[in-house]
């Protein structure tokens, strides 16, 4: 890497997450160019000379030709008395990031019972992703429950019935993972080429978190459940959509599936199921039960309306495919992604996130020629099963156009599919479980879109 190159390569985020409707204006009053003028200003006023730090420790704010009024003059913040501690306040964030949410895709149906919101990818770094940003989808609204009242119930083919109150479940062994959440639908409006302008939208509809709660196998051998000939498990939620999802009992079994209350550290967030809900690592979202409230042991599938109607795969030859449920290997680029801007030539560092349903992400490649030479990315520690994975990868933009893409591989050896190798197999009628590669191409005047190869 050339450090001569570093200073000249930066970002202006997607709109939606510019810092402050002031600097939107900033940026739209500027244009590009003066941004550019002042970001070369700040490194010229860096390079200045030893004379500022002097000048600045004696209180007295020196203007220098050319310099940067913001690292010659002390601040506010430098010399006054700062806020006391929020004694009793939760943490927010900082009122400059206030633009960064959750949001409704443009691509979908504007309600304002909205019943789904899409994660901010392109502002998120490392591979948690903020309880307050997790993406979100109801089918019939989110609640707010009374955890004392909740109750956690087994029957089917059990030896005993039980009935678990929150406390109860809480005082068993817990177990705490990091692990992605991605809906079936993610992506699909890529399906039909609708092109939605940013990775929040396209890919928005993924989380990942440290989820804490009790192996549901633990539960299930306190109430005696017949493991032999129970090979399957009816998962039922609280709210009024009737969510119930049928689940392998191999998944059980193996450990992986959490009756969980814990995200990121705290209690969950009623938007996320709070004060219960089933982690199915690798599975589709809809799998992961919230308000969760019942399970049944039973010996064959349930085919509940979210099994037989909604989450299954039209395919080319009329049929469909039903119990499609392990979300498979896939990535997206984040960073240079739809909407952002490449305010100059030069250094960048493309960032981008990884996952398979089907253990660990084992190699990222990185094309910024749209898919004719790959160069592999770095994986950053850790590599979690069935959690994200972060990758990057230093990259010179020579402000010709390009296409920048990711293609994954886990550790089973499964290859993410380019457009052209999903479609020969599932057609163009499906509205789930699209990994295919992600294109975003960036134009000569920087601006980065949303595009699809055929
Ligand atoms: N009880 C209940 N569980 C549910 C849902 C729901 O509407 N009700 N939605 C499902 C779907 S389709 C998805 S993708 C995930 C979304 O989880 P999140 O809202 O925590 O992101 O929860 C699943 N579990
Ligand atoms: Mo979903």
């Amino acid at each position: 890497m050339n450090a001569d190159s570093i200073p000249s390569g930066r970002v202006q985020k997607a709109p939606e997450s510019f810092l402050t409707p002031s600097g939107i204006k900033e940026v739209f009053a500027e244009g590009k160019k003066g941004r550019r003028d002042f970001i070369r200003n700040a490194f010229a006023a860096a390079a200045a000379g030893a004379a500022a730090p002097m000048a600045m420790a004696q209180g007295n704010p020196v203007p220098v030709e050319g310099g940067d009024p913001n690292i010659l003059n002390l601040p506010e913040h430098a010399v006054g008395l700062g806020q006391g501690v929020a004694v009793e306040g939760y943490g927010k964030p900082s009122q400059y990031e206030a633009n960064l949410q959750r949001r409704q895709s443009p691509g979908l149906t504007q309600t304002t019972q909205a019943s789904v919101s899409f994660a901010p990818l392109q502002s998120l770094f490392g591979i948690v992703t903020p309880s307050g940003l997790h993406f979100e989808r109801h089918h019939q609204g989110w609640w707010d429950i009374d955890p004392s009242k909740h109750r956690f119930m087994i029957n089917g083919m059990v030896k005993k019935n039980m009935v678990f109150t929150i406390d109860e479940i809480m005082r068993l062994p817990s177990v705490s993972r990091f692990h992605f959440i991605e809906c079936g639908a993610n992506t699909a409006t890529e399906w039909g080429n609708v092109a939605v302008p940013t990775v929040q939208y396209t890919h928005g509809m993924i989380s990942c978190s440290e989820f804490t709660g009790v192996p549901l196998i633990t539960l299930l051998e306190m109430a005696g459940a017949d493991l032999k000939n129970g090979k399957f498990v009816l998962a039922e939620g609280g709210d009024g959509s009737s969510m119930t999802r049928t689940i392998p009992m191999s998944l059980i079994t193996s450990g992986e599936v959490i009756v969980a209350y814990g995200q990121n550290g705290e209690m969950l967030r009623p938007e996320n199921g709070y004060p219960l809900r089933l982690v199915v690592p690798g599975v589709q979202g809809v799998s992961w039960v919230k308000y969760l409230r019942r399970v049944e042991v039973g010996d064959k599938p349930y085919a509940a309306k979210d099994e037989a109607i909604h989450y299954i795969d039209l395919m080319p030859n009329g049929l469909q495919r039903q119990y499609t449920n392990i979300q498979e290997i896939k990535s997206v680029v984040t960073t240079p992604s739809g909407g952002q801007v490449l305010l100059d030539k030069g250094f960048y560092n493309i960032t981008g996130l990884a996952w398979s349903g089907k253990g660990k992400v084992k190699r990222v490649d990185v094309s910024t020629d749209g898919g004719r030479n790959w160069r592999q990315a770095r994986l950053e520690t850790p590599v979690l099963t069935k959690a994200l994975t972060r990758f990057n990868l230093d990259w010179v933009w020579e402000g010709k156009p390009a296409i920048i893409q990711s293609r994954a591989q886990d550790e089973t050896g499964h290859v993410q599919p380019t457009y052209q190798q999903l479609r020969a197999v599932r057609g163009t009628r499906s509205i789930y479980h699209n990994n295919a590669i992600q294109s975003w191409l960036v134009q000569e005047n920087g601006e980065v879109k949303n595009v699809q190869l055929s």
